[in-house]
């Protein structure tokens, strides 16, 4: 049985998700990458050098940590399972990001306006989705514009950091 989640709920669930999108910076530019530096038909990367195995262990890390925390404070299991889901998928959508952007010819970091900031916003919501938890359409598209908010803060902050060459 799917559960709709309310806007309170969707907002808890989405937490770990920033957290897990945000998170992988904090390995300041390091790492192994997913593809392994193969290349992808047309020649150029498939995912290219920012998107790492650790990227992806340390932000499902921080997001599961992040989701246990809020669960255990609102007693629910639903933003234990909603969180980890969220924060999956958050990674995902920002690799298939990174697959798409490499396809259109963009260099790892090159900025891609909208897919950059809303990547991990729709592979939550879809993650959310395959585990039967839905966020609806209304709330995903009113929450939106809060959510790139809190990415554009969040890459500024890593930018001024250091953590990042570019704000965004
Ligand atoms: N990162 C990582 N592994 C991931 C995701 C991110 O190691 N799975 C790290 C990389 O150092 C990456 C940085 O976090 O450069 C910032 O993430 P993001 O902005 O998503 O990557 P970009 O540098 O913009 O690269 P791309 O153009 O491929 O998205
Ligand atoms: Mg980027
Ligand atoms: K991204």
């Amino acid at each position: 049985m799917a559960e709709l989640l309310d806007p309170f709920h969707t907002i808890l669930v989405l937490l770990p998700a920033l957290i897990a999108n945000g998170s992988p910076v904090l390995l300041s530019y390091g790492g192994t990458p997913i593809d392994g530096g193969r290349k992808f038909l047309d020649g150029r990367p498939i995912l290219g050098p920012g998107k790492t195995w650790e990227g992806l262990a340390i932000g499902t890390l921080y997001g599961s940590i992040f989701a246990t925390f809020l669960s255990s404070t609102t007693c629910s299991l639903t933003i234990l399972k909603g969180g980890i889901a969220a924060a999956i998928g958050a990674l995902l959508g920002d690799m298939l990001a990174a697959f798409v952007k490499r396809r259109i010819g963009l260099e790892r970091g090159a900025p891609a306006p909208v897919l950059d900031q809303l990547d991990f916003y729709a592979g939550a919501l879809l993650l959310l989705y395959a585990v039967g938890i839905v966020v609806h359409p209304y709330t995903a598209v009113l929450m939106a514009p809060l959510v790139l908010a809190l990415h554009r803060l969040t890459n500024i902050a890593a930018n001024r950091l250091r953590l990042k060459p570019v704000p965004w």
